[in-house]
């Protein structure tokens, strides 16, 4: 049991690929593609400790794996800088962790209970059966249990009645819905359907019938949270985002996108990012959204060994930061969160983009505005413009015209093929008339407000040229 519950800890996050194939051993650094005379210094920091009055950007850290780095001092004032926040309440109650120091720097923090559907942390380990004819483990027809990527074995979500489950309800009873506890959970590995070859009826057969039975599970154990705290924040991660007809959308607050723009779990397009994105917020209705594009550095064929030692960003890397960030800018709902990846989480990385406050959107994204297939959202206090085309977009300092940035007292800058820039101002205002409606973002937003002039005043937040892939020895 200690062998499953030390691999059940490792365990970040979720993947319905759990063919055999990828259970073996990582693959070893040599076959690993890194410039790494590319590769930049750090580029992350810790984060401050100052209270935390940001609007915008806004920010998940998916902090639940105990590592020698996030060993840190002030560490509840660390990690709320960050709008979410998801951790395991293993370690919060080994470090004595105290959510309330947490909420008193920054006051409208959600906190988080990572709950690992599939593998127990030590704190749900207690009471669950050992291997044998009464577990609660996954089996395969033949009887044989499944194995995930980062060990132990899979539960059975179904078996005895849904035990496991309800063991997991009286753990989330007990030490993490309560007065003064968390905010609502993160349940990872809340995937879609079941795991290639998984039993889950136990009649003997793999068919569609151990879908629905899956299903049928995971959608007991929402009702049963959203009954009885109807007004938690229920996060799932099933790696990809739900897909559309997901009937989870029903009962949560949305889902996480794992690897959000990396290469484990398939999403390297963002054009996958953000369809996937419009879909979940679109599911969400009735409770406040929350889509955690959680990017990170699993890209380039970095293997998890090598991005555990990682020291330094490459340029991908930082490209991949930008657009994954300026994208979760473009829609209301989305948070963002960027660290070391699958089976790694748990870093106070902290950057320069981090410290613009934006202040609030005067409104929709908008698509076009700078060229076919780009998207661009004001803020308050800046602008960003997303160009996931093939070719270069030209942003020109344009004072008062009808479709540039107002007065900002910034360069004109390029925007790559792929990339994304933020670019920080002084304080806007909106501008009295509506203009047209948008065509992206969620479809309950504002219209467009027509271009809003600029405050000259210049901003200390990170300019075109200061962002991540031009910042060095942070
Ligand atoms: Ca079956």
């Amino acid at each position: 049991m200690l062998v499953i519950i030390v691999a059940a800890a490792l365990h970040s996050g979720a993947t319905a690929a759990l063919a055999d194939a990828d259970i073996g051993p990582a693959r070893a650094p040599s076959a690993v593609h890194i410039q790494e005379s590319n590769a930049i210094a750090p580029a992350w920091r810790l984060p401050p400790i100052r209270p935390v009055t940001r609007v915008n950007p806004r920010l998940a850290n998916y902090f639940h794996i105990d590592l020698a780095e996030g060993r840190v001092d002030h560490k509840e004032r660390r990690l709320a800088q960050w709008n979410v926040v998801i951790l395991n309440h293993d370690i919060v109650l080994k470090e004595k962790l105290s959510l309330a120091r947490m909420r008193q720097t920054n006051p409208r923090i959600k906190l988080l209970a990572w709950i690992p559907l599939q593998g127990p942390n030590d704190g749900l380990a207690k009471g669950v059966p050992a291997p044998g004819d009464e577990d609660w483990y996954a089996r395969r027809a033949d009887g044989t249990y499944l194995t995930p990527h980062w060990g132990g074995r899979l539960m059975d979500v179904c078996v005895q009645s849904r035990a496991w489950l309800r063991h997991l309800l009286r753990y989330v009873r007990r030490h993490c819905l309560g007065a003064g506890g968390y905010d609502g959970l993160m349940l990872d590995c809340l995937w879609p359907a079941e795991p290639p070859g998984h039993d889950a009826n136990r009649d003997g057969v793999h068919d569609a019938r151990d879908t629905a039975a899956w299903r049928e599970s995971m959608l007991f154990l929402l009702r049963r949270l959203r009954a009885e705290y109807p007004g938690a924040i229920l996060v799932g991660n099933g790696g990809l985002p739900w897909p559309a007809d997901c009937p989870y959308y029903e009962y949560a607050n949305g889902c996480m996108h794992e690897n959000a723009l990396g290469d484990q779990f398939g999403g390297t397009e963002w054009r996958v990012l953000w369809n996937a994105c419009r879909t979940a917020l679109s599911r969400i209705s009735n409770r406040p959204a929350y889509h955690l594009i959680q990017a990170d550095i699993r890209a380039d064929r970095r293997t998890q060994a090598v991005a555990a030692d990682q020291r330094a960003l490459t340029p991908n890397d930082c490209r991949r930061f930008r657009l994954g960030l300026a994208t979760a800018l473009l829609v209301d709902g989305g948070y963002f969160g960027f660290d070391r990846g699958d089976c790694l989480h748990g870093q106070l990385w902290w950057f320069d983009d981090y410290d613009c406050d934006l202040g609030a959107p005067l409104g929709a994204s908008i698509e076009g505005r700078y060229g076919p297939g780009t998207f661009a959202r004001d803020f308050e206090r800046g602008l960003v413009v997303v160009n996931p085309t093939q070719t270069p977009v030209w942003v020109a300092h344009t004072p008062d015209s009808s479709g540039g940035i107002g007065g900002a007292r910034a360069s004109a800058f390029t925007v790559p093929p792929r990339d994304a820039r933020i670019l920080p101002a002084g304080l806007r205002k909106p501008a009295a008339s509506p203009g047209r409606s948008s065509r992206t973002g969620r479809p309950e937003q504002a219209a467009e407000p027509a271009p809003a002039r600029l405050d000259p005043r210049p901003s200390a937040g990170f300019l075109p040229e200061r962002s991540c892939a031009q910042n060095s020895g942070q």
